[in-house]
């Protein structure tokens, strides 16, 4: 007793310790920041000068470049407001775990690099490591933003973070993550308006991983970003990519108007396996919501394509044009669990099962035994889209306990013992452990979260599998 007291009493000083250090660090770096980071403003407010003697508020550097080339490790770089016409490569200085080097808008400005048109350049990020990116428009480039090896000349670049960063009618890509990288963080991205060069077929929003080549780049996150209006794909994974996270999006007008070469894709598309990478891929697709995905003459399009393993749950899809699948899995392979959508489309559209190792369970859109097909009354405000569930809604504690998998729902609500089918838990109590007889949880075959994955819940393959495209 007296061991474990003495114990708790250590523990609780070393936490006090920690406490003070992290304290104490973060001050620092407030006032590391505050005190000591160096500038660009090209705004003619204070006159500018890409000498190495500037870099203050007051005699700023003029170009993003330059002041990139002067920064040290760990240290901040602050941009004001002003377009700079500038296509640039990030090669360091490499940041450390503890202490990122910063390249961003000044707190409140959001200035533009914008290149020389929509066949010329991009901004690159390569061959180096905890760096923020924050704050930037990019425009007018071919392509946005590029974080990858310099196309196999480089080493790859990890643990890279870019937020609030806009990338808007550019000729290719918006954002491409490629050449092995790793650890790679987009939060509050926008991208638009992208395959604007007339000429290429790659106008994607995000696109991680290579084209033809084998691309291992894995551990990537796309969070809570807006992808819109994207001539291909919105967030494409290609084969060989792995353990990739998309959470929190938000897509519309992907493949539109369509290329080519966007037929068959998805506005989250994952491609088949390109066998560079020996076991399930495991990318994660949740808590999205994807939208209006139009009508485009000869192309066949997607919400979401499913070419390898992953697990989709807590998605909202609606507004998939009528010729369209919501989701479809196709390419057989590594298995996938797809739990608690809500799509609003017709039953037999909602999830496509091509062939392959489908776990479909708790999910509104398919008319299956663990699935409930769409109907308006389930809705707060089904016209306006709103589809958190009504009181009294017939889906509510209807689902069987896919908690292990999902254990919150597209609002961060806990989920009760008894999950209500689709994106959405009902704020209300669960039921009691007691059945009656006319539960549906019990009038469902139930396999528990921990049994073999079942195969083509959904629906009966009944379409020809995607023709393999070059990119
Ligand atoms: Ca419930
Ligand atoms: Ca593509």
């Amino acid at each position: 007793m007296k061991g474990s007291t003495t114990g708790s009493i250590r523990a609780h000083a070393v936490f006090f310790r920690l406490f003070q250090l992290t304290t104490f660090a973060g001050f620092w770096i407030v006032s590391h920041a505050a005190t000591g980071a160096t500038y660009v403003d090209n705004s003619g407010v204070a006159a500018c000068s890409d000498s190495p003697g500037n870099g203050s508020t007051s005699n700023p550097w003029c170009t993003v470049a330059y002041g990139i080339s002067r920064i040290g490790s760990g240290e901040t770089l602050y941009v004001k407001n002003g377009t700079y016409n500038e296509s640039f490569t990030i090669k360091g200085p490499a940041g450390t775990p503890a202490a990122h080097t910063i390249i961003s808008a000044y707190p409140g400005h959001v200035p533009v690099l914008r290149g020389s048109g929509f066949n010329s350049g991009r901004i690159k990020i390569t061959g180096t490591s905890y760096i923020d990116f924050s704050g930037f428009v990019i425009t007018n480039h071919n392509q946005g933003l590029y974080i990858d090896d310099d196309g196999g000349t480089g080493t790859p670049p990890n643990h890279i973070t870019v937020t609030d960063v806009t990338v808007h009618d550019v000729g290719q890509e918006g954002v491409a993550i490629r050449g092995g990288t790793t650890n790679i963080l987009l939060d509050r991205v926008t991208v638009y308006n992208t395959g604007r060069n007339g000429t290429s077929t790659n106008g994607e929003g995000i696109y991680i991983g290579g084209g033809n080549a084998p691309d291992n780049t894995s551990t990537i996150t796309v969070r809570n970003s807006t992808i819109h209006d994207t001539q291909d794909e919105g967030i494409e994974l290609k084969g060989g990519t792995h353990d990739c996270v998309i959470e929190g999006n938000t897509l519309y007008s992907n493949l539109s108007p369509g290329s080519a070469y966007s037929s068959g894709g998805g506005a989250i598309e994952i491609n088949n396996p390109s066998g560079t990478y020996g076991s399930n891929p495991n990318h994660l697709i949740r808590n999205n919501v994807i939208h209006d995905i139009e009508f485009t003459s000869g192309i066949t399009k997607y919400g979401i394509r499913i070419g390898t393993g992953a697990t989709v749950y807590n998605n909202v899809l609606y507004n998939i044009n009528s010729a369209y699948k919501a989701i479809y899995s196709n390419q057989a392979d590594y298995a996938r669990l797809v739990y608690h959508n809500t799509i609003d489309a017709s039953s037999s559209l909602a999830v496509v099962n091509f062939g392959t190792r489908l776990d479909c369970r708790n999910n509104i859109g398919p008319s299956t035994a663990t699935n409930a097909a769409i109907n308006s009354a389930f809705f707060i405000n089904y016209a306006a889209h709103d589809y958190r569930l009504a009181a009294g809604a017939a889906v509510i504690h209807a689902g069987v306990d896919l908690r292990s998998v999902v254990p919150l729902d597209f609002a961060g609500q806990t989920r009760d013992s008894f999950p209500d089918e689709g994106a959405f838990e009902h704020v209300s109590a669960p039921p009691s452990r007691t059945h009656k007889s006319t539960d549906r949880v019990i009038a469902r075959p139930t396999s528990g979260t921990g049994g073999p994955i079942q195969f083509a819940r959904c629906l009966l393959p009944f379409l020809s599998s995607r023709t393999a495209k070059p990119r």
